[in-house]
């Protein structure tokens, strides 16, 4: 009887989840916002059509001539084996319909490789899990993770997706194109094979590692394109979305110089409460470690080691600092972290409940940097110990140290 409820409960709980799947959910191929989009929906329906025209031809005479030349009718089966006539009638009709069909299909397929004469091009490359977007003609440069609402909620059991919008198919950092532009794409991987994917762009593409795979796009008309990895790439494959916001020339030249601008400047060292920093932490632990050392920093017993009451954690921070950056064989490196989110993960691991540590400290970004970072970061600033020396200290390395001993 037990069993019988739980059963039903679950088919009731199926039912509403396929429910709400279907709402945006057509049975078929989408048109796309694109030039090529367009064409591949137009051909789509054309051999749709056709096949449509062959199958009521086909049965239609299948069923009338079963119906009505039935033998109880007293009809006689008719003998034309090894007809020459019938022969080259079916075999020329289906060779014409093929070639019919042939013909449009290569074209269009000729066409998506057509990547010439396009105005710009950016550079795509799978990594396991999110996407690495490089403009290639103005050095814009990120990488685009799944947003913060879906990456925490598929991870909590107790947050309900559902109050998510755009659930798993967010992300934080949008690929930003301009509309009516020749784009060409360029895509590969770092890791394992991944593919992108936005249906409304009409083509998905593999990215594969030692490989360079092409593709174009000319979106008509602004918005906002959404698609996810559409290869098996691991276990978090369903976590690395695709959004592409497409925006007139002018509102994308906008974006292009302010993007530029906040990648020119370096990090941000302004001191943080320890709210904030807590907060920040959570976000770049989410982005950038959680895959592996879990929501609860428990790790995944065997392959990834728990944060939670580690020594490595809660022991000696410049040493934490030092390992992150550097990785080991099996955890990747994290130079790619600057200063300010460096801090904030540093406090953010040592001092969250959700981690599960408590050590009882923070660490202000400036903190987070050695002499050394600091000219690296600000080479045409004489005194670049002057940025930090207003927001708090800053820890020489043995190297600087000794030097300005020595001089
Ligand atoms: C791709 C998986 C992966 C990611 C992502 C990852 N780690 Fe690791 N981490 C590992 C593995 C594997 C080890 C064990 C390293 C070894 O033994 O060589 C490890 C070890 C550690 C340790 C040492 C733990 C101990 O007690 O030995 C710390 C600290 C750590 N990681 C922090 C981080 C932080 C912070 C991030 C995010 C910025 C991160 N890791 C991202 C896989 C990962
Ligand atoms: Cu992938």
């Amino acid at each position: 009887m037990k069993k019988t409820k739980q059963l039903l409960a679950c088919s009731v709980l199926l039912a509403s989840g396929l429910e709400s799947a279907h709402a945006d959910y057509t049975l078929n191929l989408v048109k796309g916002v694109t030039q090529l989009s367009h064409r591949l929906y137009d051909l789509h329906m054309l051999i749709l059509w056709v096949c449509v025209a062959i199958g009521v031809g086909v049965f239609g005479t299948m069923f009338y001539s079963i119906y009505h030349h039935r033998k109880s009718k007293g009809h006689q089966a008719a003998q034309f084996h090894e007809s020459t006539t019938v022969e080259i009638i079916w075999t020329i009709i289906p060779t014409l319909i093929l070639i019919g069909m042939a013909v449009p299909a290569t074209y269009a397929v000729m066409d998506i490789d057509k990547v010439e004469e396009s105005e710009m091009s950016i550079k795509v490359t799978g990594k396991q899990w999110y996407w690495d977007y490089e403009y290639l003609d103005n050095g814009i440069h990120f990488e685009s993770h799944l947003d913060e609402a879906s990456e925490k909620t598929h991870r909590v059991s107790t947050m309900d997706p559902r109050s998510v919008p755009n659930y798993l198919l967010n992300v934080d950092k949008p690929l930003v194109i301009p509309t009516k532009t020749k784009i060409r794409f360029l895509f590969t991987s770092s890791d394992v094979i991944h593919s992108w994917w936005v249906p409304d762009l009409g083509w998905k593409k593999d990215a594969n590692p030692g490989f360079v795979n092409e593709a174009w796009t000319y979106v008509e008309k602004p918005g906002t394109y959404r698609g996810q990895c559409t290869e098996l790439c691991g276990r978090d494959h369903g976590f690395m979305p695709v959004v592409v916001i497409a925006m007139e020339q002018e509102q994308y030249d906008a974006w292009v110089k302010t993007t530029l601008e906040k990648q020119s400047q370096g990090p941000d060292l302004s001191k943080q409460s320890r709210a904030s920093l807590l907060a920040k932490g959570e976000s770049v632990y989410l982005k950038n470690c959680v895959a592996c050392h879990q929501i609860d920093g428990k790790g995944i017993s065997g392959w990834y080691p728990a944060l939670r009451d580690s020594g490595k954690v809660i022991g000696n921070v410049d040493q934490l600092i030092g390992f992150v950056q550097a990785g080991t064989s099996k955890m990747p490196a994290f130079k790619k972290l600057p200063a300010n989110e460096l801090a904030e993960l540093v406090t953010y691991i040592r001092n969250s409940a959700d981690i599960g540590n408590n050590v009882n400290d923070e660490f202000q970004p400036c903190q987070a940097l050695t002499l050394d970072d600091l000219d690296e970061l600000f080479p045409d600033n004489d005194d670049a110990g002057q940025q930090c020396k207003e927001h708090g200290e800053v820890k020489p390395t043995a190297k600087t140290a000794s030097a300005a001993a020595g001089s």
